[in-house]
């Protein structure tokens, strides 16, 4: 959607997005990337995803403070408050850092964020820890959150809450006597109920999810998994309305739920795609790999993100389609992720030797099967990567939503790629009439989605791109965030524009 489209729906509407309030926006960390020189001179720089990106102009408008953990160690405090006091001028809005101790970082984070609520929520129960002493750092960690929040906040603030990190901060800042309106936005999935359940501080979770005055999820599927466990969990909640927002009311509180699917800055992808830096490495990409198609895939490493999965999908299209060897370059980029995490060193260990056995396997003179990156890209390197790619394959054994699939399309000018991608990604919900639409465990069906996207026609690879990208243009980051505040403003239920296409696999509505 066109700035002038939105600005349509403004108008019809004559939407409250509490303009008139100040934002406060709490999440684990900063949107800053902290570092320090050998010299031990520090440097700040604003961080690029694309939750930055919408929410900075609306904090530089409304006026605003940004609350997090600036990701720095214990004792570096001092300098650290010094440094982004420095910095607030020139950002255009308040940091409010929180800082954690080590024993903190330790239970807390990498502890009942990573270890316990990341695993139990993308329905990995195998990986979870149930560890008092990380429920317990949780809450202490959630409290101090509280009262960073509560020292920076105006009663007429609505106070903003990023994901699973800060679910129990609601409580202490009610605690606290905060009357603030506060909404929650959760982006990873929200489980079944049967998987939710086993969690041993379920009622504490969900008493506070309660308390909130709006709670955003990325698809119907997860507000639909909410929904059971809140009727399973909790005596006589009154649930009414149907569409992109709904109200449960319990006792004599309401809380609004609502689907609102994260996007990315569609134009500005595109626009990188056609500047000249980004159009000369993707003619050297080309270049690099002669007379090949490129299968690409970009993930965070992480177990949620099925890479050992995909490569053995990968493997069996080898072993099955011979017609493919010389042909086809699996191009994997995996970025360096949490590190100090047990789990993620076996999974770095289990890739590498699965993209050994296939290149062992399969290499022939001029031809390499699997491009292997364990790094980061800079903005512009992955910019390549995507117009080169002929085929992207994105496929989560479970994502909240996955926002490569959504940078992939928006950067696809020319409209010839195709998307593999998992039903149980986020993103399926949106874009399954664009893309070929896999379980990621099928490995048979994965190898054949392969083999399909490699043959597919030019027509139909257009027809197919155009539809995924207009989705994209048109739900971007900047209606994500016009609609959560319009949502949190509006005296309407369900009245707000809601993306179409859902899919069947994982929505109900
Ligand atoms: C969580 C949820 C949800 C990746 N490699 C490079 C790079 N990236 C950037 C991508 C993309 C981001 O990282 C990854 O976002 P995803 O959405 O794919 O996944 P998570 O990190 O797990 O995010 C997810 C998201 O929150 C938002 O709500 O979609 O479901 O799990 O933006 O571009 N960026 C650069 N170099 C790389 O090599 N510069």
């Amino acid at each position: 959607m066109n700035h002038l489209e939105r600005d349509e729906i403004t108008m019809e509407a004559s939407v409250d997005r509490g303009e008139h309030h100040n934002l406060v926006i709490v999440s684990n960390r900063l949107p800053i990337v902290l570092s320090k020189s050998r010299k031990q001179k520090w440097t700040v720089n604003l961080g690029s995803g694309g939750l930055v990106t919408a929410l900075a102009p609306v904090l530089r408008d409304r006026g605003g403070t940004w609350v997090g953990w600036p990701g720095t160690a214990e004792g570096d405090t001092q300098e650290v408050n010094t440094l982004l006091q420095k910095h607030n001028k020139s950002i255009g809005y308040k940091l409010k850092p929180v800082h954690l101790t080590n024993s903190e970082i330790e239970n807390y984070y990498k502890g009942f964020s990573n270890e316990t609520i990341w695993p139990l929520f993308h329905d990995l129960i195998d990986h979870c820890k149930f560890k008092p002493e990380y429920w317990e750092a949780y809450q202490k960690v959630n409290k101090k959150f509280a009262a960073a929040v509560k020292e920076t906040i105006n009663d007429d603030d609505f106070i903003w809450i990023h994901d699973y990190h800060l679910i129990s901060l609601i409580s202490y800042l009610r605690k606290m006597g905060v009357k603030n309106k506060i909404g929650f936005f959760l982006h990873i999935p929200f489980p079944p109920t049967d998987i939710y359940t086993r969690l041993p501080w379920r009622e504490e979770i969900l008493d506070s999810l309660l308390e909130y005055d709006l709670i955003g999820f990325q698809t119907p599927r997860d507000r639909r998994n909410f929904i059971i466990s809140v009727r399973t969990l909790v005596d006589d909640p009154e649930i009414t309305g149907k569409g992109q927002v709904i109200s449960i009311k319990r006792k004599s509180k309401v809380l609004r739920a609502g689907v609102f699917p994260i996007s990315i800055d569609a134009n500005e992808f595109a626009n990188l795609a056609k500047t000249p830096e980004v159009r000369d490495k993707t003619w050297y990409l080309h270049e690099n790999f002669p007379d090949q198609k490129l299968l690409l895939g970009v993930d965070r490493l992480d177990y949620t993100k099925g890479i050992p999965e995909r490569l053995r999908a990968y493997r069996h299209a080898m072993r099955t389609y011979p017609e493919l060897h010389g042909k086809l370059t699996f191009v994997q980029v995996v970025v360096p992720s949490r590190r100090d995490i047990y789990k993620y060193d076996a999974l770095k260990m289990e890739i590498e030797r699965l993209v050994s056995e296939i290149n062992g396997e399969f290499s022939a003179d001029g031809w390499v099967p699997i491009h292997y990156m364990y790094r980061s890209l800079s903005r512009s390197e992955l910019s390549s990567y995507y117009s080169a790619a002929e085929i992207a394959i994105v496929t989560p054994l479970k994502d909240g939503m996955n926002l490569v699939a959504k940078e992939y399309c928006a950067s696809n000018i020319e409209e010839q790629g195709v998307l593999i991608l998992s039903e149980f990604a986020g993103t399926a919900a949106q874009m399954k009439t664009g893309a070929i639409l896999v379980n990621p465990h099928d490995t048979v069906a994965c190898a054949e989605a392969i083999f399909q996207a490699v043959h597919m026609s030019a027509e139909e690879r257009k027809t197919r791109m155009r539809k995924l990208r207009r989705n994209i243009r048109r739900y971007d980051i900047f209606w994500w965030v016009e609609s959560f505040l319009e949502s949190a403003f509006s005296t309407d239920l369900g009245s707000f524009p809601v993306v179409a296409d859902y899919n069947p696999l994982t929505d109900s509505g």
